[in-house]
């Protein structure tokens, strides 16, 4: 009765436990760079159903979701830090979550091949009644006798089952939800969790669920045997010496060790980190998401009251100049690899043609607003400028600095570029671009997040490499913030 757990499944448990532990780390650090959950993608501040900031959004000054972050302490994040540190918790991540998904697909595999399945999965609705009776005998603090917990008892064998069959699975649909690649091609799939913020709350739920059955668990562990317990999962084998308990704390002091080090070498490799994890995180998202274009076709009534600006407003006496003449002094430069390098003022930049759109956006720190963007598709300018054969991506400058100062600029590829939905927008909501979203003009690009999208754009230019640009990760935020270029997730 008493079964022994196999190697495989006692090796499991020790590598589920170390992702699920950086997962949880660089995941609050994720959640804390918007500290406010809603159940709506519009995000206006008070609609919140759950925040962890005391700052309100003020309305008589101008506040990005920048000055909304919350700095985690470096033992909590992963890495942790202040918004500076945020692409490498987003690197973590992901990357944690392909072994944890690899390593809970092995294990679920192996628990039907091997027959495991039947520890966990109730067989009987009887299950229902007898946790409830179990329930009734924790809640009274009285013990089963030890003998009852093997095989698990009602109740624990259902906590188990709904870890691994109902929380796990929906906290990667949730996760996945989340992707704008994905929402944009498939508004349904992110729709089916109340959108994007809905996926967010749920997939904070989520954590919390974790996060209970942890403390429930590791309490079970240690109150119901604690040394048979440890040889048990440790060893496979029921003794009652401290051996188990021992291997068992040396188990976790080694995944302790590694989120020491991979804090450590984050901050002080973090070109190294991102290096890494990005081959290992576009090599399995890229195939699936770069290749989606935007079918998003939302309505006026979707139209969000609010939408939070994000970006450190122009401060070049240039750009000041321009707003105060209305913009009629500006002039689009569009050069580098192409055939017709051009000057552009807005009306002529109008006049080239009108596409409007309603769509999502979708910043990296968790936000979200529906808008109607009017604009020239970058495909109609590509067709009057023709680039030229060696001409592989677009440069497009602002005029105004990131949060790290120097000039922001991000890259996009020919093929983005030319997408139905990329748009130099000059039009929000039925008027010409505010100031704060990016005034005279900005990009759309519907299925990455919003940092691709320059706003308060300056040039536009051809190059066939980026590598020369900043410090050479193709854009600001790529460069200063270590977020991944294709920023499809
Ligand atoms: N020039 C410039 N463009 C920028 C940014 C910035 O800091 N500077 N921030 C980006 C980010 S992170 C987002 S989410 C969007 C926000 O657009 P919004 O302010 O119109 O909501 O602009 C993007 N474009
Ligand atoms: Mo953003």
């Amino acid at each position: 009765m008493n079964e022994p757990f196999p190697a495989w499944l006692r090796i499991h448990h020790y590598v589920n436990f170390l992702f699920i532990t950086l997962l949880i780390r660089s995941g609050i650090q994720i959640l804390m760079e918007h500290p406010r959950l809603y159940f709506n993608d519009h995000c206006t501040p008070g609609s919140e159903w759950l925040k962890f900031t005391r700052k309100s959004v003020p309305t008589d000054r101008l506040y990005t979701s920048h000055d909304d972050v919350i700095a985690t302490p470096h033992w909590l994040g992963l890495p942790g830090g202040p918004h500076r540190w945020f692409g490498m918790a987003l690197d973590w991540h992901f990357l944690s979550v392909i072994f944890w998904i690899g390593n809970g697909l092995i294990y679920v595999g192996l628990l039907f091949l091997t027959g495991q399945w039947h520890r966990l999965i109730p067989t009987s609705w009887s299950i229902f009644p007898d946790a409830v009776a179990t329930l009734r005998d924790y809640l009274s603090f009285r013990m089963p006798p030890e003998a009852a917990f093997h095989p698990y008892d009602a109740l624990q064998q259902l906590a188990y089952a709904s870890t691994v069959f109902l929380v796990s699975p929906l906290t990667i649909v949730t996760g996945a939800a989340m992707s704008p690649a994905l929402a944009a091609r498939y508004p349904w799939y992110s729709r089916l969790f109340g959108g994007r913020q809905g996926a967010r709350s749920i997939h904070f739920l989520c954590l919390v669920g974790y996060l209970v059955f942890l403390v429930v668990h590791v309490t079970m562990v240690v109150v119901t045997g604690f040394a048979r317990n440890m040889n048990h999962i440790v060893f496979g084998t029921s003794d009652m010496d401290l051996l188990g308990i021992w291997a068992g704390l040396v188990a976790i002091g080694l995944i302790l060790a590694v989120n020491i080090v991979a804090t450590r070498v984050s901050l002080s490799r973090p070109r190294l980190v991102q290096n890494v994890t990005g081959v290992l995180v576009d090599g399995v998202t890229r195939p699936l998401l770069d290749r989606m274009t935007s079918r998003q076709c939302y309505t006026k009534d979707d139209i969000s009251p609010y939408f939070w600006v994000n970006g450190r407003m122009p401060t070049a006496p240039e750009w000041i100049g321009l707003y105060e003449n209305g913009f009629k002094d500006y002039r689009l430069e569009v050069s580098g690899l192409v055939e017709h390098p051009m000057q552009l003022s807005l009306d002529e930049i109008k006049a080239m043609g009108k596409q409007s759109q309603i769509t999502k956006h979708n910043c990296i720190q968790g936000w979200s607003g529906v808008a109607e963007w009017g604009g020239l598709p970058l495909d109609k300018l590509l067709k009057h400028c023709r680039p030229l054969p060696n001409a592989r991506y677009v440069v497009f400058r602002s005029f105004g600095e990131g949060f790290e100062g120097g000039l922001y600029y991000d890259t996009l590829d020919l093929t983005h570029a030319k997408h139905p939905q990329t748009l130099l927008a000059y039009e929000m909501n039925g008027h010409s671009l505010p100031l704060a979203h990016g005034a005279p003009l900005r990009l759309r690009i519907e299925t990455k997040l919003g940092f691709k999208m320059v706003k308060w754009i300056k040039t536009i230019e051809f190059v066939e490499d980026f590598r020369h640009l900043g410090e050479g990760r193709g854009g600001y935020d790529e460069d200063k913030v270590n977020f991944g270029w294709y920023a499809e997730i």
